[in-house]
C-alpha cells in the first residue's frame, strides 16, 4: 500500500497531531488519548489526537472517541497500515505517534515537540535503552535477543548510531513524514522509518523514554514480526543480501581455481586437489549468479524510487551495451565449450582408455556457465534500460 499524501495543513489546522493505531486496546486507549491531549496541553501549542482503529472488536473506536479523539478507520490489519491511514487523516504540522497500550507516556509529548519546533530537527526518536524499561514492560526475550539482533542488524547496514530503532514513541514533522514516503504495513514499518529517514538525510534528535508495562494482550507474534523486519532490512539492501556474499564467493572461487587449475598443490603440509578445484567452480558460479542479482536489485530499487543510484551502478550502465555483454558471454562459453572438445579429443585419440580428466571438465563447464550466464543476464540488464534510453 503507498502513502497518499496526507491533507495540507490550513489556518485553522492544529500545530501537533498525536496518530495513535489501535488494535483492541478498550482498557488502554482511552487513557492515552487524555494523557495526549494533557500533553499537547503542555506543549503550548494546538493539537488534536487521531486514533487509526484497525477493525477492534471490542469498543475501543468508542472508547476513544469518548476521550476525546478523532477516530479513522483502517480494515486492513497490520501496524503499518494503521499508521498510514492515521497519517493520511492528521491535519497537524508535527506528528507524534505512539501506541495505544499504556506503553509510552504521552505526557512526554512537549519534549518531542521542542527539538522540531524550536531545535530545527526533523524526527525525534525516543530511546528506552538509554531511558529505562520498567519491569515487566518487555519480556527477557525481546529485551536481551530480539531488539539487540534487529537493532544490531539496522546499524551495520544502514550505519544509524540510533540507539533504540524499536521504540514506538517517535515525532516528525508533516514534511518529514512526507519525504520519507512509507509504505509497508506490517511492524517492519517501525524499521521503514529509520531507514528512509537515514537515506533522506532527516536531522534526528533521541530522547530518552521511560517504558511501562503494557495493559492489555501483546500484538506482537515474536517471530513472525522480527521476520518481517529482517525481510525489509535485507531487501532494502541489496548490497549485503547479494553484492557481499556474491565478491566473498567469487573470490574464493578465483583463488582455488587460481591454485590448483595447473595441478595439485601442496599446502600446510596437504595435498590439495580436484576435489578443492571442484568447490571453488561451484563457489565461483554462486557468487558470480549474485553479483548479477545485486546488479539487477540495485536497478530495481532505482526504477521503484527506494534509492538513488551509485557510483558502481551508474559506471555499469554507463559502460554497459547488450553486443558487449553478448560477445563477452558467447567468448567465455566458446573457450568452455573448446576446453571440452579438446578433452573428448584427446580422448578419442587414446583409443577411449579411462578417462580421468576432471580438472579440465570442471574448468570447462565452470566457463560454460558462466558465460552463458553473462549472456541471459545481459538480455534482462538490457530489458531494465529500455525506458530510460
Ligand atoms: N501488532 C499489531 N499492532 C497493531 C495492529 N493494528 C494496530 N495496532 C496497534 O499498534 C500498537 C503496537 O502493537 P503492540 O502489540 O503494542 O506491539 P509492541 O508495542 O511492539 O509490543 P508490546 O511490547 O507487547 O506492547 C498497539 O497500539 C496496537 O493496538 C496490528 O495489526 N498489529
Ligand atoms: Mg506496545
Amino acid at each position: 500500500m503507498a502513502s497518499s499524501p496526507s491533507e495540507p495543513t490550513s489556518d485553522d489546522s492544529p500545530m501537533i497531531s498525536v496518530v495513535i493505531p489501535c488494535l483492541n486496546e478498550v482498557q488502554s486507549v482511552g487513557k492515552c488519548v487524555q494523557k495526549a491531549l494533557a500533553g499537547i496541553e503542555r506543549s503550548g501549542l494546538t493539537g488534536e489526537v487521531v486514533v487509526s482503529d484497525n477493525d477492534s472488536e471490542d469498543g475501543s473506536a468508542d472508547a476513544a472517541r469518548a476521550a476525546g479523539a478523532r477516530v479513522v478507520h483502517e480494515p486492513r490489519r497490520g501496524y503499518g497500515s494503521a499508521y498510514l491511514r492515521g497519517f493520511e487523516a492528521a491535519r497537524g504540522k508535527y506528528f507524534v505517534m505512539g501506541d495505544a497500550d499504556e506503553t509510552y507516556d504521552f505526557e512526554d509529548i512537549p519534549r518531542f515537540i521542542e527539538p522540531l519546533h524550536e531545535k530545527g530537527f526533523d524526527m525525534v526518536m525516543g530511546t528506552r535503552l538509554k531511558g529505562e524499561i520498567l519491569p515487566g514492560a518487555m519480556p527477557w526475550s525481546h529485551r536481551w535477543i530480539g531488539n539487540p539482533i534487529l537493532s544490531g542488524m539496522l546499524k551495520l547496514l544502514f550505519r544509524t548510531k540510533i540507539s533504540d530503532s524499536h521504540c514506538g514513541m517517535r515525532s516528525f514533522t508533516r514534511d518529514a513524514y512526507e519525504r520519507m514516503g512509507l509504505r509497508t504495513t506490517g511492524m517492519e514499518f517501525a524499521s521503514e522509518i529509520v531507514v528512509n529517514a537515514l537515506r533522506n538525510q532527516l536531522k534526528i534528535d533521541e530522547i530518552p523514554i521511560t517504558y511501562y508495562p503494557r495493559e492489555g494482550e501483546s500484538k506482537l507474534q515474536g517471530f513472525r514480526d522480527a521476520w518481517r523486519h529482517v525481510r525489509f532490512m535485507l531487501l532494502f539492501s541489496p548490497s549485503y543480501l547479494f553484492q557481499l556474499p556474491g565478491f566473498l564467493l567469487s573470490l574464493f572461487g578465483l583463488l582455488s581455481i587460481g591454485l590448483l587449475a595447473a595441478g595439485p598443490r601442496e599446502l600446510l603440509g596437504r595435498t590439495w586437489d580436484f576435489h578443492v578445484l571442484l568447490f571453488g567452480c561451484l563457489s565461483l558460479i554462486l557468487g558470480y549468479n549474485l553479483v548479477i542479482f545485486d546488479i539487477l536489485a540495485k536497478r530495481f530499487s532505482v526504477a521503484a524510487g527506494f534509492v538513488k543510484p551509485n557510483e558502481y551502478l551508474s559506471g555499469l550502465v554507463r559502460f554497459f551495451t547488450l553486443e558487449k555483454g553478448l560477445v563477452l558471454g558467447v567468448l567465455v562459453l566458446i573457450a568452455g565449450l573448446g576446453l571440452e572438445l579438446k578433452i573428448v579429443y584427446d580422448w578419442a585419440q587414446g583409443g577411449f582408455g579411462q578417462l580421468m580428466a576432471v580438472r579440465g571438465v570442471a574448468l570447462g563447464m565452470t566457463a560454460m556457465v558462466l558465460g552463458a550466464q553473462t549472456v541471459f543476464a545481459s538480455f534482462l540488464f538490457s530489458l531494465t534500460l529500455i525506458q530510460r534510453r
